[in-house]
């Protein structure tokens, strides 16, 4: 092959990878723009620099109730989570498919982090820069979501909690089921679910499923149909308003 072809070859391969590159690179720069604008949009600060993953380890064996914890996947954000101009860091780690932690620090008058609390949810995700409610909307609460799994053997639960921070203090307002499987012997239970809060009437909609199949994982034994729920906020939680359907869920 002459040099004159090579060239073109070459030439031509190189111009189809930079195509390729090109517009990923635009989608890419696009969605930081767009979180940047998000972080900009709710007066987020989150500048990871100002404190170290060590320094949160340090923190959590100083403050964690148990002796051992999982650091491999740890991940943490700063973010104002109530109505104080200070950060706050929360934490998550992960050790397996049902484990891990979740912490949150709260900067107190002696200027320390204090660790204001610790559970034993593996997260899967949480929404930190877009609260499901802000002030001035359920009594000027800035309301949290995270989803958790809990489990093992037999056992397989997803979970949506809702929360903020308030005088220092973590408080779940809501929890519901997104998908609770539960073996037995010879079948399992599945329960599948979902929620809205509604922004008109500061509501939550919620609704479950109830299944229970063949342990051959698929064979339908009986559908228990779908309850649909509403909560409405009493000033520190989400409380059953009204149901209907087959189970009863309180
Ligand atoms: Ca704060
Ligand atoms: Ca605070």
């Amino acid at each position: 092959m002459s040099i004159k072809w090579r060239t073109l070859i070459a030439t031509t391969v190189l111009g189809i990878f930079m195509l390729s590159i090109f517009p990923l690179k635009c989608f890419a720069n696009n969605k930081n723009n767009e979180i940047n604008n998000l972080i900009e949009h709710n007066n987020i600060k989150n500048n990871k620099d100002d404190i170290s993953k060590e320094q949160i380890i340090n923190w959590i064996e100083e403050q964690g109730e148990k002796d051992r914890y999982y650091y491999g996947g740890l991940s943490y954000e700063l973010v104002n989570l109530d109505n104080d101009s200070e950060l706050e860091v929360v934490v998550k780690t992960e050790g397996g498919v049902h484990l891990g932690d979740f912490f949150i620090f709260d900067k107190k008058q002696d200027k320390k982090y204090h660790l204001i609390i610790e559970q034993d949810w593996k997260v899967e995700s949480w929404n930190l820069y877009n609260p499901i409610a802000d002030p001035p909307e359920v009594g000027y609460k800035k309301i949290f979501e995270i989803v958790t799994t809990t489990g093992g053997t037999g056992i397989d639960i997803h979970e949506v909690r809702l929360w903020y921070i308030e005088d220092g203090k973590f408080i779940q307002a809501w929890k519901g089921i997104l998908k609770d499987r539960l073996f037995f012997l010879d079948y399992y239970s599945l329960k599948i679910g979902d929620y809205q809060f509604d922004h008109y009437t500061h509501q939550i909609y919620a609704w479950l499923s109830s299944y229970k199949y063949k342990i051959d994982g698929f064979t339908l034994e009986k559908s228990y149909g779908t309850n649909t729920m509403t909560y409405k906020f009493d000033g520190t939680h989400f409380i059953l308003d009204t149901e209907t359907g087959y189970i009863k869920m309180n």
